[in-house]
């Protein structure tokens, strides 16, 4: 999965892909280089960011959603917020990614039930505003586990089975580095959910803590690490920035596995 960010703001990009050309001839480069699926987002979920309103999402995405869709791109939206989740799946989009696992909004989860749109179930402590401020668990990888369970159930008897969903764990979405190492270490358990599972590690500061790069798009090597670990663990579907190079690794990853 290839990020396209048409924000302003987020941590990794902010503002490269901002105008709906660049964003679009961005999405289309990520496919040419690979990408399974473009993820495009007009809100930035970085710890601290403000929630942007459906009707300036709506704005930055849909066009971007729009032409990559006529190209046969398979789109997911990254949104929390069931009007832009509407507009995006009309536009052409095929999957919800949404950092609240469909409970931002009660809207959403109805809205892919009956679309039989796919969806990504991400696991967040709080809201991007606050979520990096002390989050808690009794046991991390037993809590997000638990936390997807209720939601691939809630999925179900909405009538979306586990072949439309994905797991993700959330790395950094409300956790401390020892909660996002502990998770990445837990990742085998995921697959008990019977559903894909799902990792965005990409360029994040916390795999820069560990190697002291300051840059997030200077961390390609940190995201290929973790990336290529994650996949060892089951993980089948990367969310990444760098798509060519990601790919690269993932070639020669496979050709080791089926040695
Ligand atoms: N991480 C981000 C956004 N969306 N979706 C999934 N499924 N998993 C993730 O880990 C994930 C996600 C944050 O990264 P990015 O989009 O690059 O930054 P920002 O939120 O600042 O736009």
């Amino acid at each position: 999965m290839g990020v396209v960010n048409v924000t302003p703001d987020s941590f990794s990009d902010g503002g490269d892909w901002f105008r709906p050309e660049a964003a679009i001839a961005r999405g289309r480069a990520l496919a040419a280089a690979g990408a399974d699926i473009v993820d495009v987002g007009g809100e930035s979920t970085r710890p601290g960011a403000v929630e942007v309103d459906e009707a300036e999402e709506c704005r930055r995405i849909l066009p971007v959603v729009a032409a990559l869709a006529a190209d046969a791109v398979p789109v997911s939206v990254d949104t929390r917020h069931p009007g832009v989740l509407r507009a995006a799946l009309a536009a052409g989009a095929g999957i919800a990614n949404d950092v609240s696992a469909l409970t931002a909004d009660p809207a959403s989860l109805d809205l892919v039930a009956r679309t039989g749109a796919s969806a990504v179930l991400v696991h967040m402590q709080g809201t991007p505003g606050t979520m990096q401020d002390d989050p808690r668990y009794e046991d991390v990888v037993e809590d997000v586990l638990a936390f997807l369970a209720g939601r691939v159930e809630a999925c179900r008897a909405a009538g979306i089975g586990p072949e439309r969903l994905a797991v993700d764990p959330g790395y950094g979405f409300g956790k401390t580095m020892e909660h996002n190492l502990a998770l990445l270490r837990g990742l085998e358990r995921f697959g008990a959910l019977g559903c894909t599972v799902a990792l965005g590690v990409s360029r994040k500061a916390s795999l820069g803590r560990i190697s002291g790069e300051g840059d997030p798009k200077r961390r390609l090597p940190e995201s290929l690490a973790a990336g290529l670990f994650a996949l060892d663990r089951g993980v089948r579907l990367l969310r990444v920035h760098d798509v060519g190079e990601t790919c690269r690794a993932l070639a020669v990853w496979q050709a080791l596995r089926h040695a």
